[in-house]
């Protein structure tokens, strides 16, 4: 065993290595009309460690990031890296409660946010972002600030920083990552998934706090000597347009909700804007096989569904820029296992056809189980089929199934039908009971953008459409979408009703929440 090194820091490693390589001078984060240039990120963050340090920071603390994406962002995670104290990387848009709960279970030392979020955080330390923004500038306005402390020495596997699992019921789960589990990241889906070099410029829609996000835009470039586009702002398809168009993003990284945005907003003609593209990943969720087609067609690149989880850090299981086979998750990353097991946990052998279903486990390098007894291998709750071409198929999670009539049935399955009705932008499936207290099962749909069939902004009445509301008609819709799935699909699975909604309720890293939508009520 090797003991603590400076360069199993990653702030210094990262540091060292643009250096080394020259990167210096290279773009590393584009911010609006800003280009951070990889030497300048390194300058700045070594002056965060300062400031950090002069508020008491030391090795072991856990220091809660409540930033929006941006380069304060960057910095202040390095920071703490530099210092050995930990991140806890938070969303910055939870509510006063959910911050305080994460402040406490994970025993913050120091709290950075904005201003307006300082009373999320009453009764600890906290310092204000502007503050630390201000420190951290070029030293010609700062004046006098203290040589940066030597960056601490660590193992690969002491702690480097929190996310909390967003779960689609109960509190966050806190899961703890480590220094050598960030170039692991760049390692295995940067560069083995990806090919990820110099020339690229990354643009995740997830953001930085989540880990698909901070895998996509922090790991990736700072380790490849590439660049990131950050925003602090919600990406809906025109900014993801404009920023794509404007930074020549190479990579798209996206979940399946925002490319159904994408897609339905802007057509599918592949658009002047989206030439740059080379490669648009998709993950959060099961990606159905026809938007694939759908985004593939608009952005003029393959699509890559990949699988991943806050626990495995980043992604599992993946198609790759060599090896793409569309409708599956690809095949395990490299040094990940992946095992398909039935209920009691026993691992599930190969049918007659070579192929076997069952819950996805997972073992490799960068998994956090903290379950010692289970031999490091994770159960991810998602339930897959694993093809006799060694690819797997997301068939939804472990509690996706709904009763109807004493009968199981996937959801999935009716959604995919529904899915394929031109007005349909996105819907689920949920058994609810009905007048007599039977279980039935409907449909919540969001309507296409569009879905009178018009181009001029009109429903099908030509009447406008109103803001954000659907404008269609809800009895026609209701009839067809039923018929269709009568057509496709055995009898019992068809839905009896159809609710047109606004929205799906989703959590942010877009997972649908499948008891809410059960509830009925978002
Ligand atoms: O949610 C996922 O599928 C995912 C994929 C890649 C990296 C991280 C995550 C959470």
């Amino acid at each position: 065993p090797v003991g603590p090194t400076v360069s199993a820091n990653v702030a210094a490693h990262l540091a060292a290595l643009a250096d080394r390589r020259g990167w210096s001078g290279r773009a590393a984060f584009l911010e609006g009309h800003r280009v951070w240039a990889h030497g300048e990120v390194h300058d700045r963050a070594e002056r965060a460690a300062t400031v950090l340090a002069g508020r008491g920071v030391a090795a072991g603390d856990r220091v809660l990031l409540a930033l929006p994406d941006g380069i304060m962002w960057v910095t202040t995670f390095l920071a703490a890296a530099r210092l050995g104290a930990v991140a806890v990387l938070v969303n910055p848009a939870l509510t006063a409660d959910d911050h305080r709960f994460m402040a406490e279970d994970s025993r913050t030392a120091l709290a950075v946010s904005g201003p307006g979020l300082q009373d999320h955080f009453d009764g600890v330390p906290w310092l204000g972002a502007d503050q630390l923004s201000a420190l951290t500038g070029p030293p010609a306005t700062l004046g006098s600030v203290a040589p940066a402390p030597a960056a601490e020495p660590v193992t690969a596997a002491t702690p480097l920083y929190v996310q909390y699992t967003s779960g689609t019921t109960g509190r966050p789960k806190a899961v703890v990552h480590s220094h050598g589990d960030v170039a692991a990241y760049h390692d295995l889906v940067g560069q083995e998934v990806l090919d990820i070099g110099p020339a690229d410029v990354s643009f995740s829609v997830s953001k930085l706090f989540y880990a698909y996000g901070f895998g996509n835009a922090f790991a990736f470039p700072l380790f490849s000597g590439s660049a990131a586009v950050l925003t602090a702002d919600h990406p809906g398809p025109a900014l993801v347009d404009d920023l794509v168009a404007r930074h020549r993003v190479t990579l798209l990284y996206s979940v399946p909700s925002s490319y159904a945005t994408l897609v339905d907003e802007r057509g599918t003609g592949h658009t002047a804007c989206f030439t740059s593209v080379r490669a648009a990943i998709s993950a959060g969720e099961g990606l159905p096989p026809a938007l694939g087609e759908r985004v593939g067609e608009l952005l003029g690149a393959p699509v890559l569904e990949q699988i991943g989880s806050t626990e495995a850090g980043h992604a599992f299981c993946a198609n790759t820029v060599w090896d793409n086979v569309p409708g599956t998750l690809g095949r395990p990353v490299p040094r990940f296992e992946l095992e398909l097991r039935d209920g009691e946990g026993a691992v599930v052998a190969d049918g007659a056809d070579g192929s076997a279903e069952g819950e996805l486990w997972v073992r490799g390098p960068t998994v956090v189980t903290g379950r010692p007894e289970d031999g490091g291998w994770l159960a991810t709750r998602d339930r897959a089929r694993r093809g006799r071409d060694g690819t797997y198929r997301h068939l939804g999670r472990v509690d996706d199934l709904e009763m109807v009539g004493g009968i199981t049935v996937s959801p999935l399955e009716v959604e995919e039908v529904l899915r394929q009705h031109p007005s349909v932008r996105e819907v689920a499936v949920a058994a609810v009971p009905d007048e007599r207290g039977a279980t039935r099962l409907r449909a919540y749909v969001v309507p296409a953008a569009d879905a009178s069939g018009r181009t001029d902004g009109r429903d099908g009445s030509g009447n406008p459409r109103g803001p954000g509301g659907p404008a269609v008609d809800e009895e026609t819709l209701t009839a067809d979408l039923i018929a269709l799935a009568r057509r496709r699909l055995a009898a019992y699975k068809a839905p009896r009703t159809v609710r047109l909604v606004a929205s799906l309720p989703r959590t942010p890293t877009g997972k649908l929440r499948r008891h809410v939508v059960r509830t009925g009520r978002w």
